[in-house]
């Protein structure tokens, strides 16, 4: 009698002396013996490069062996191809591509598989064009950008996901899962928008990662399968790290003054002259080239970054000392400070007579070029 395959459980009960351990019980198939035989994995469609390697597989199960397989390539059997597993070594486009089945047989009958299309074609290749993409919070999106490289032939997508990081979904993005689709022919860039959550909270940068997956079938990965992001706030005011610091310039010589501040946004700085704004002073430092007497005053730097309303920019101020009448030669623009050691001791400034009305001074040997006496 021909009949469905049956199931029955066997379960331990009523254990004594030993604990049961996480199985205690097992499903028996019972498999019809006057069946033709019962496909449970049928052959998969597959896309696989020209030259490449493949295999089609069917896993089939009877309650009456042997069984015997033959594939077949549209209508056609394949000779030779009479096992669980069909192999071809170098796939070619007119040989090996079309759709393929197998019969399975045994002494009471065939069953016939689901067909399985091969493709023989070269891969799209998906790829994010930057493995790293930043972003203030208050940008509103983040935009990803990905291409299509390898074949242009067939429809191809992969699923872009992302996952938190130091930034979190949803508190400082929005997490989704999109799927980046191209037509056949298509191999324009492609981008994703990730929505950007904007707080009002001082906070460190942060990061999350958006991964490519699910690729489709003629479709591989690239270089870059994973973006890095940095998201960045735009609620913390700019931190000064190197404040400004008094100095006293010599006239004739080259000098500056600079302030360090860091943000994780864009700084703009500002340099004012007792304070009235200096055009064209707008980066972190500013040079006097040389230094003159009507140099002399009180500076100050405003640093700003585009904020929302909590936090005032920040602004910091240094005065210059008056600048004293030159007495080095106008020639050697650099202060002692920055001139190599060995060069102080081998090229000793000489005096020369100052064209301004203080009368000339000799140079003393700078502290730190003075040789202890030997002892
Ligand atoms: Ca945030
Ligand atoms: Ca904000
Ligand atoms: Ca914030």
């Amino acid at each position: 009698m021909v009949e469905n395959s049956e199931t029955a459980t066997l379960t331990l009960t009523g254990i004594t002396g030993a604990s049961a351990s996480s199985t205690t019980s097992t499903t028996i198939t019972i498999l019809d013996g006057d069946s033709p035989p019962q496909i449970l994995t049928p052959p998969q469609t597959l896309f696989v490069p020209p030259g490449s390697s493949f295999s089609l597989s069917v896993g089939a199960t009877s309650g009456t062996l042997p069984l015997s397989y033959q594939w077949y390539l549209g209508t056609n059997p394949i000779s030779g191809a009479t096992s669980a597993t069909y192999t071809v070594t170098a796939a070619d486009v007119a040989l090996h591509q079309g759709n393929y089945s197998v019969v399975v047989t045994n002494s009471n009958g065939s069953t016939t598989s689901s067909t399985a299309t091969v493709t023989v074609k070269n891969p799209a290749i998906l790829t994010f064009t930057s493995a790293t993409a930043s972003a203030i919070e208050n940008d509103g999106t983040l935009t990803l950008t990905l291409q299509r490289g390898g074949s242009d032939v067939g429809a191809v997508s992969v699923d872009v996901a992302l996952t938190n990081g130091t930034a979190t979904s949803p508190s400082d993005f929005t997490s989704s899962t999109t799927t980046v689709s191209w037509p056949n022919g298509d191999t324009a860039n492609k981008t994703v928008s990730i929505p950007l959550t904007n707080d009002a909270i001082a906070e460190p940068a942060k990061n999350f990662q958006a991964l490519l997956s699910n690729y489709s079938l003629d479709a591989i990965p690239g270089g870059v399968t994973a973006v890095e992001i940095t998201l960045l706030d735009d609620d913390a005011g700019p931190t000064i790290t190197q404040p400004l610091v008094a100095r006293r310039a010599v006239t004739g010589w080259n000098s500056s003054l600079s302030i360090g501040v860091q943000s994780q946004t864009t700084v703009t700085h500002q340099w004012f002259k007792n304070g009235v704004l200096i055009p064209g002073a707008n980066t972190n430092t500013l040079n006097f080239t040389p230094v003159s007497l009507t140099d002399y005053g009180i500076y100050s730097v405003e640093a700003t970054t585009p904020m929302t309303t909590m936090f005032p920019t920040s602004s910091s101020s240094s005065s210059v000392s008056p600048p004293q009448p030159s007495t080095q030669p106008p020639r050697h623009r650099r202060p002692p400070h920055l001139v190599p050691r060995s060069q102080a001791h081998s090229i000793p400034p000489k005096p020369i007579a100052s064209s301004k009305s203080k009368p000339p001074r000799t140079p003393k040997a700078s502290p730190s070029i003075s040789r202890p006496p030997l002892t």
